[in-house]
């Protein structure tokens, strides 16, 4: 099992108690139980099933959680999923799962007007029978007509994170296997996409058949959907499909080349060869009949005059100009972040404390670390007051003089209201070592209203980055309306960063809006918005994107030490 899958059914828990009308904080403890275990590096079921280490020993997992996902990993189920299930209806988990529904409406639902199935759901909303009910309105409706359409678009893609968990799992399976001499995952997933529609994998190997014949012992399979001389198609339990090819070695860079795409990419690759009087395929690259490259992307690259472009640039946007020009971008690194700017503690919605955020941040090797809880407009999420955040500045402040090597800063993300201006009062702002600013509410303004709240944020002096800028949840929630063009050129007029939140569901800023920050000289922050220890791992997705947009360590403010941060964002004290 993987950490999605098991993090999936804490989330499942969650959602049925909520459902239910639970202890709102037995609720907590299975999100956050998810989230940990999600955001986790490691495998959780690797963990399980060798002897040494034990569950409880990363923070975050506690006796009873370890317990329930050991029980999960050894035995595929839990006993406590199993009965809520038995008292609710399992359609009814699929309406849970609706975008901009939630287990409380849902509830609404399914006590007020006996709405049990997706079906249900979608004739009630056309009958606008949804909207009488209390607590709902004309907008909820179409908003629930909007989300049933999002959520039939979701089932066929996952978060990059998840499959990359699949990647490492499948990997290891096919390690065992010695007909392998070479083997890479191709397609979306290499070329860092923020979701990926299914995992091309290819090898080269000695004896094709043995291949097959492991990859179908894979544990997670569920079909084999098609199999050749050479290729190999499956559908996991998770409802990930995945494609095996072989290929011979001398063919192997030619093929990744060809299945790592992006098709437009490779649509602009073929022209250019084609302007050579060469043809290129996924066999290699070919005069007449004859082969002159294949073995190695960089030969394929050659063949046509150009140097090897990294994976993450691949989408026919500006790598040709830049690969021509000798000028391609050095990528950012994930080594080359110093710091993070954008985390949570138990003072609101987080699930660690400060002490125990800057341990794993230091563990993970940033020097800085800025403690950005939420303010008081957002309830829900136990947002500070003035008064409670200048206390936990206090207990920053205190915490800080025992720090050596390591700078932790007194921040806010602070809501953007939806009345324009910000959740607290400058003087308190003024205080901060860093400040960003989001939308959390309101975010069904029309285009101008929102814009024009974000740039309100922008021109507060002591705001100095939005955080997640357009709102995006992948597979649930679109962005909101916003003129970003509008945002970015403020952003620079007024000399601000704009946050890349690394999470693996927001991965917002997207990779274009990185790479037109880029083109303004606007610098990127890329965050975690951990909520949890484990939640500083997020990182890697947060550079993969910068890296598709094109952004190298001086595009990216937290590449540098906080000093330098601080100096380019004008605010040397
Ligand atoms: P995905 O799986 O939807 O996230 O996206 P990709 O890019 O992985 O697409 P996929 O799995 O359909 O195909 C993998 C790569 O193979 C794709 O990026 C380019 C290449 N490819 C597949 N089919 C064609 C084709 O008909 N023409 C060309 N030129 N390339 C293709
Ligand atoms: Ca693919
Ligand atoms: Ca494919
Ligand atoms: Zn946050």
């Amino acid at each position: 099992m993987t950490n999605a899958e098991i993090a999936a059914v804490f989330e499942q828990v969650a959602d049925l108690l909520e459902f239910q009308g639970a202890n709102p904080f037995r609720v907590r403890a299975y999100r956050n139980a998810a989230r940990t275990v999600h955001d986790l590096a490691q495998s959780v079921a690797a963990i399980v099933e060798s002897d040494g280490t034990k569950l409880t020993e990363i923070q975050g997992i506690g006796a009873d959680l370890a317990e329930k996902i050991s029980t999960l990993v050894r035995t595929g189920s839990l006993p406590m999923l199993d009965e809520l299930l038995a008292q609710i209806p399992a359609s009814v988990l699929a309406i849970l799962r609706v975008p901009g529904l939630g287990p409380k409406r849902a509830s609404t639902l399914y006590h007020e007007l006996g709405i049990s199935n997706l079906d249900q759901l979608r004739k009630a909303c056309e009958a606008h029978r949804v909207r009488e009910l209390k607590g709902f309105g004309a907008k909820t409706e179409t908003a629930i007509l909007q989300g049933l359409e999002i959520a039939a678009q979701a089932e066929q893609r996952v978060y990059w994170s998840e499959a990359d968990q699949v990647a490492a799992t499948l990997r290891e399976h096919l390690a065992e296997c010695d007909a392998i001499d070479q083997m890479e995952f191709a397609g979306s997933y290499r070329r860092g996409k923020d979701t990926v529609g299914d995992l091309d994998l290819l090898v080269v190997a000695s004896d094709p058949a043995k291949v097959m014949d492991r990859f179908a012992t894979y544990p997670a399979l569920a079909d084999v959907l098609a199999r050749g001389d050479t290729k190999m198609s499956v559908r996991l339990q998770f409802g990930l499909q995945v494609d095996l090819r072989v290929v011979p070695a001398e063919s192997f860079g030619a093929a990744l080349q060809y299945f790592t795409g992006s098709k437009a990419h490779n649509v602009v690759l073929r022209g250019m060869a084609k302007d050579r009087g060469l043809k290129i395929n996924e066999y290699g690259v070919f005069r007449g009949e004859k082969l002159i490259a294949g073995r190695t992307e960089e030969e394929v690259y050659a063949a046509v005059g150009l140097p090897w472009i990294a994976p993450e640039l691949r989408e026919a946007r500006s790598e040709f100009d830049w690969a021509a020009a000798g000028q391609l971008p050095r990528l950012v690194e994930l080594d080359d972040l110093r710091g993070d700017l954008h985390a949570h503690s138990t003072w609101s919605d987080g699930a660690a404390t400060i002490e125990e955020m800057v341990e794993a941040a230091r563990q993970r090797g940033l020097k800085y670390l800025a403690i950005t809880d939420h303010s008081k407009r957002a309830t829900i999420a136990n947002g500070l007051s003035a008064d409670r955040l200048l206390a936990q500045w206090a207990e920053i402040d205190r915490l800080s003089k025992r720090l050596r090597g390591f700078t932790l800063l007194k921040g806010v993300e602070v809501d953007i209201l939806e009345s324009g201006g910000l959740d607290l009062p400058d003087e308190v702002l003024a205080k901060a070592d860093w400040v960003v600013a989001s939308v959390h509410f309101g975010q069904n303004q029309s285009r101008e209203r929102i814009t024009e709240r974000v740039i309100g944020a922008l021109k507060n002096p002591h705001v100095w980055a939005i955080a997640h800028p357009t709102g995006r949840l992948l597979n649930k929630r679109k962005p909101y309306e916003i003129d970003l063009d509008a945002v970015l050129q403020a952003a620079r007029d007024h000399g601000k960063l704009m946050e890349l939140n690394a999470h693996p569901s927001r991965l917002d800023l997207d990779d274009v809006a990185c790479a037109a920050a880029k083109k303004l000289g606007v610098p990127v922050v890329i965050s975690t918005d951990a909520h949890t220890i484990t939640g500083l791992d997020v990182l890697r997705y947060g550079v993969l994107q910068a890296r598709r947009g094109g952004l190298t360590k001086d595009d990216v403010a937290n590449a540098r030490p906080w000093p330098q941060l601080k100096k380019l964002i004008g605010k040397a004290r």
